[in-house]
């Protein structure tokens, strides 16, 4: 068999399939909002699975994928008269439980498969290099640090149910039993998480202890500026042991840099402080307030529970944190609670400008250069809702601008009037990382999760292997379907 017409054959079952879920060809209630992510052929063409992407419930997962195995005779009928074929493959619909599995089949029936099994075998490339630019992270409105994140950006989750349950106790226990300390954020390192760190750092010396900065790359230079900043080690000695190491915005250590000490022994207690939703937490203690506008937020709450006096360098970092994650305290978690906060900092004498400008305002001109190429890829789709970017190797190159200037570029995507959401696809090693920005209407954080990533409800991040063009059109298939059905079923 050839492999073109294998790949004719896989693209003509997806698209047929697909035409009858759209025109409801099929129509049987138990149907739902449903996608055809892609066909996978047998070598010899006689047998087909098809995956399935039901934007709902499991339930209703179960029963359209259920609903479409019952009229599978019917659709291969439907199918040999559309596709005058005599032979059409047996159908077998399986549930797609993950937009990435559906952009993996389909970008493997754009390459051909020769063997079924090159499906499994790719499976662990997206989970990848997740922390490139910090998925959990994205940046928001930021020029420059790959900052802001924001969990702020998640409306909701009202701050004092999830506090409730939460006890700064275990920690204030073990940083007040310990004596030396590792602290250290996720690699490629934000505002949120470089200012809890050096704030950390401010309220650990305030106590008399101890500690080390941990990150395994030079900082960018607009955090130069942050106390403590230049105390920061690549690298950690092998002999080198911590009572407590304490990992803040993300929620396991292999989102920290390479180098970061996997053994117990070295990290003594490990404690995590997060915020994000999607991150898969490990540690002996771990405190997460996906409640929280910034992890700055928390390391403020825990001086007040170690009774620390906030110095001006402690404000100064945190101050940043926040500043960074709430997109200069302009998304939804900038309630009167961090306004406050913010202004205790303010008390201590610190200057917002000089925060604000070192953080925003000093941006190389690379960068400026790189925006301009960048912003002249805008792409829009979905009748105006979905906006896309993307930066190539090429442009880097003719800018000589670096990946971490990037930062702040998606919002311009997102800005404009009508988008709900936007994603960048900017050239890595091995292939594309991608941020999200959604307006608010659409979680971009499942998206993502769906696709290897993780991240707030609107802004998230992920890493693809392809071509731009598959992926891109991957991608953006499926978020046409999801802003498709959240429309529809908002307007209905
Ligand atoms: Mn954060």
């Amino acid at each position: 068999m050839s492999g073109k017409r294998h790949l004719r054959l896989g693209h003509q079952l997806r698209d047929e399939i697909s035409g009858y879920l759209q025109k409801g060809l099929l129509k049987d209630p138990r149907i739902g909002f449903a996608s055809i992510s892609g066909v996978r052929l047998s070598k010899d063409l006689r047998h087909a699975k098809v995956f399935v992407s039901v934007f709902g419930s499991d339930e209703e997962s179960t029963s359209t994928v259920l609903a479409l195995q019952n009229a599978r005779s019917f659709i291969r009928r439907q199918l040999g008269k559309d596709l005058h074929i005599r032979r059409v493959p047996d159908l077998t619909f399986v549930q797609d439980d993950s937009i990435a599995e559906g952009i993996r089949i389909s970008l493997i029936v754009d390459q051909v498969i020769s063997q079924e099994e090159s499906a499994k075998s790719e499976d662990d490339e997206y989970s990848d290099d997740l922390d490139d630019e910090n998925p959990p992270h994205l940046p928001d409105e930021r020029m420059n640090a790959d900052t802001a994140l924001t969990a702020s950006e998640a409306p909701s989750l009202p701050t004092e149910t999830v506090s409730e349950s939460l006890s700064w106790e275990p920690i204030v226990k073990a940083i007040s039993d310990g004596q030396r300390f590792l602290l250290t954020g996720h690699r490629h390192p934000d505002g949120d998480s470089l200012g809890a760190v050096t704030g950390l750092y401010g309220v650990l010396k305030a106590l008399g202890k101890e500690a080390v900065i941990f990150n395994d790359a030079p900082l960018p230079e607009q955090f130069h500026f942050l106390p403590y900043a230049e105390l920061t080690q690549t690298s950690i000695a092998p002999d080198d042991r911590f009572d407590v190491t304490i990992l803040c915005d993300c929620g396991s250590a292999n989102r920290a840099g390479h180098g970061f000490p996997s053994s117990p022994e070295q990290r003594g207690t490990f404690v995590v402080i997060d915020h994000h939703q999607t991150s898969e937490m490990e540690g002996d203690v771990i405190y997460n307030d996906p409640s929280a506008a910034a992890v700055g937020m928390l390391i403020y709450e825990l001086a007040q529970a170690l009774d620390v006096t906030i110095t001006q360098d402690i404000a100064k970092s945190l101050y940043t944190a926040i500043l960074s994650d709430t997109g200069s305290f302009r998304y939804d978690k900038t309630n009167p609670h961090v306004l406050r906060v913010a202004a205790d900092l303010l008390e201590t004498g610190i200057k917002p400008w000089d925060i604000s400008s070192a953080l925003y305002e000093s941006a190389p001109i690379a960068r400026q250069r790189l925006l301009a190429r960048t912003l002249d890829t805008l792409d829009i789709l979905a009748d105006g809702k979905l906006a896309t970017i993307h930066i190539t190797s090429d442009m880097f190159d003719a800018t000589g601008a670096l990946p971490h200037m990037t930062d702040g570029f998606i919002n311009f995507a997102r800005g404009i009037k009508g988008v709900e959401v936007a994603v960048m696809f900017r050239k890595q090693e091995g292939g594309w990382k991608l941020s999200f920005r959604s307006r608010g209407r659409i979680n971009v954080a499942d998206v993502a999760s769906q696709l290897g990533g993780g991240g707030h409800r609107n802004a998230a991040g992920t890493f693809l292997n392809g071509s731009l063009e598959d992926v891109k059109e991957s991608v953006c298939e499926s978020l046409m379907n999801v802003l498709q059905k959240e429309f529809l079923s908002v307007e209905a």
